[in-house]
């Protein structure tokens, strides 16, 4: 099935004015590639602006529960994607075969790192080849994963013009990266500015008009890579300063000072800082990753990024410093890490979200269980976890729970639980992310990281 050429009347218009036509119409249809935590949001959106959109997702179960309204993802909500998914707004696919009736194509997949952390990009590439086949004229494809500079040029370019077709005049091709940042309901993909970099004018100018439906503002830059570049800075300016204070915590425990209290009189200060804070270290798919991708593309230029690489050292060494940190506290109370129980409260990356990937805590959990200790964990947005060396099911939290634990470690600082009640019930709490800041009693009980 292809998208019928749009035409005035005697000639067919140019696949730019083509394309620029059904967007400004709403006629497009918008592929979305990849319904993570990018990509269903992004659908969303572009239902609600009165797009078709469709989803190729290359896990049955997403396309299963999406073609039945199922949220799956915190930011989306269950009951408006339900309607635009009756509506015939939204559907989801797993394959390409439906490249061919797309006139927007969005790639919103995983740009993980291999065991080595360099870049692997065979979800982007597989993605490429797969709307390579089914390419056309008139067609606009936007690349939103965090990459290194130089991928929508020097990888996605090639494998697209691979089909017989010429960027520029038959299809367009932008990088325009993904600004989500998950739980946040303040700045959602609607009021979060939108950097696009595209490989030529005409990328450009269709890229603006799509995007400009759908966000408040628009920042176009001079290339693909510039804006690669960006979206890399702006989250290895997180990494850095995350492991700025990681790496005060760690002094401040040494000068038995108190790392939060000095934090918190620090971000007094009205101008020329910006509140970071430590925690048990650094989890998501974006920050302990993305550095790593402008650090190798340096390395090729025999440049060396220090601080990327400085920040990643400190961030992965966190998980083993609240573990020294318990086995202290353990040593205090006279009970051996191989007689303890400990109980980890929250596995997820950060607060109130449900995704574990990456997690520190999952570290914790790890390195206490080599040491010896019985270890449970409880998190009611992580019902399991698993992976290599672990398989556990997240424990209901009871006060009984609590009292049979010698040590309860805060990994995660979710907003749902009462953090008073658990200091009350506890023998001892490590609270690595301060959230038991406002609990007033007990405090005897609470060491901080
Ligand atoms: N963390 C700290 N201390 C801090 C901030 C974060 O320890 O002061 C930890 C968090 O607990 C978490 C990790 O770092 O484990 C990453 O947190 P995050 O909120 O920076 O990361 P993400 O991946 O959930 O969201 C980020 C976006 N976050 C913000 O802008 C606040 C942003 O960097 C990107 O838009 C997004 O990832 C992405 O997809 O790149």
């Amino acid at each position: 099935m292809t998208a019928a050429p749009v035409t005035t009347g005697e000639f067919q218009l140019a696949p730019k004015n083509q394309l620029l036509q059904k967007i400004k119409d709403k006629s497009a249809v918008v592929g979305v590639v990849g319904l993570g935590y990018v990509g269903l949001p992004l659908a969303l959106e572009k239902a609600r602006a009165g797009y078709r959109v469709i989803g190729i997702e290359e896990n049955p179960l997403r396309v299963q529960k999406v073609k039945r309204g199922e949220s799956y993802i915190t930011d989306v909500p269950e009951q408006e994607l339900q309607a635009l998914v009756k509506s015939g707004a939204i559907g989801a696919v797993n394959d390409f075969s439906c490249v061919p009736a797309l006139d927007v194509i969005v790639i919103c997949v995983p740009t993980p790192l291999t065991r080595n952390l360099t870049p692997d990009l065979q979800y982007v590439e597989k993605v490429t080849r797969g709307i390579a086949t089914g390419l056309r004229r008139g067609q606009l494809v936007s690349l939103e994963s965090t990459t290194y500079p130089g991928t929508t040029e020097e990888v996605m370019l090639p494998i697209l013009e691979s089909s017989g077709l010429k960027a520029e005049t038959d299809f367009f091709l932008v990088y325009s990266p993904e600004r989500v940042d998950p739980g946040n309901k303040r700045y959602t993909t609607r009021n979060t500015s939108k950097v696009i970099g595209a490989i030529g004018p005409s990328s450009m100018e269709v890229a603006l008009a799509f995007y400009s439906q759908t966000v408040k503002k628009v920042v176009p830059v001079s290339s693909a890579r510039a804006a690669e570049l960006v979206k890399i800075f702006e989250n290895t300016f997180r990494a850095v300063n995350i492991a700025l204070v990681n790496e005060l915590a760690m002094l401040c425990d040494l000068m038995e000072l108190n790392v939060w209290e000095v934090l918190d009189a620090a971000f007094t200060k009205p101008f020329g800082i910006i509140p970071f804070y430590p925690g048990p270290g650094v989890g998501g798919h974006c920050i302990p990753v993305d550095p790593h991708y402008l650090e190798w593309k340096a390395r090729e230029l025999n440049f060396n990024t220090h601080f990327i690489a400085l920040a990643g050292e400190i961030n992965r060494k966190m998980p083993e410093f609240v573990q020294r940190k318990a086995l202290r506290i353990l040593n205090n109370l006279g009970i051996p890490a191989s007689r303890a129980q400990v109980l980890v409260l929250g596995v997820a990356y950060k607060k109130d979200v449900a995704d574990s990937r990456e997690s520190p805590a999952i570290q914790v959990i790890r390195l206490l269980l080599r040491d010896g200790a019985r270890v449970l964990y409880h998190d009611e947005l992580v019902k399991s976890i698993h992976d290599r060396e672990l398989d556990m099911a997240s424990t209901p939290l009871s006060e009984e729970v609590i009292r049979a634990s010698d040590l309860v470690i805060i990994t995660t600082d979710h907003s749902h639980l009462d953090y008073q009640w658990v200091v009350e019930k506890a023998k001892h709490v490590l609270d690595t992310r301060n959230a038991t800041r406002y609990v007033t009693n007990n405090r005897e009980r609470i060491t901080l990281l």
